[in-house]
């Protein structure tokens, strides 16, 4: 396992899939939990040191309202943690759509980092990740070249010759 994906509820399944998706797309190894920080604080201690021993390079870490997990899981480990900010859909919705959690998450205090993407964004959190593997792996380096020229050229494609009608 080189990530691992942490979320507060099932409620939020969804919309961390989209991370579980992007790294499989990039054939990354990962394992996904759902604990919640506020109800299952020691379960979540024991995780997080069994994810390090199991040899985890990167956390990802998404929950919604106070969203307190990605924060304490941060101050459990020096490994990199990105934490994305969810939009709460269960029936504890609060019409806030994600800003509680993104300024919970992005708010850390100095020292101990959660590095944010944007609210719901579970896709760039993957990206994030496997661009920190990348620094260790060559083989994901290459991929996310690829990627990128692949991306550069359907948006020459897709810019190019408009029809408006
Ligand atoms: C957060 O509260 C979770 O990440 C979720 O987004 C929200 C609601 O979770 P439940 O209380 O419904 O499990 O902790």
């Amino acid at each position: 396992m080189k990530v691992a994906i942490f979320f507060g509820s099932k409620s939020d399944k969804a919309t961390m899939k989209k991370a579980a998706d992007v790294l499989k797309e990039f054939g990354v190894d990962f394992k996904a939990y759902i604990i919640s920080a506020h109800r299952a604080g020691a379960l979540l201690k024991q995780t997080v040191e069994q994810v390090e021993k199991d040899g985890c390079e990167v956390i990802i870490a998404g929950a919604g309202l106070a969203a307190a997990l990605p924060g304490v899981i941060a101050g459990q480990t020096v490994l990199p943690v990105i934490g994305v900010p969810l939009e709460c859909v269960s029936e504890k919705s609060n019409g806030l759509g994600g800003m509680d959690a993104l300024l919970s998450i992005v708010q850390m205090p100095p020292q101990i980092p959660v590095a944010t993407v944007a609210i719901n964004s579970a896709k760039n959190a993957a990206y994030l990740a496997i661009q920190i593997l990348a620094i260790k792996y060559p083989e994901l380096k290459q991929k996310l070249i690829e990627f990128r020229a692949k991306l550069a050229s359907e948006a020459a494609q897709t810019g190019i010759d408009i029809d408006f009608d």
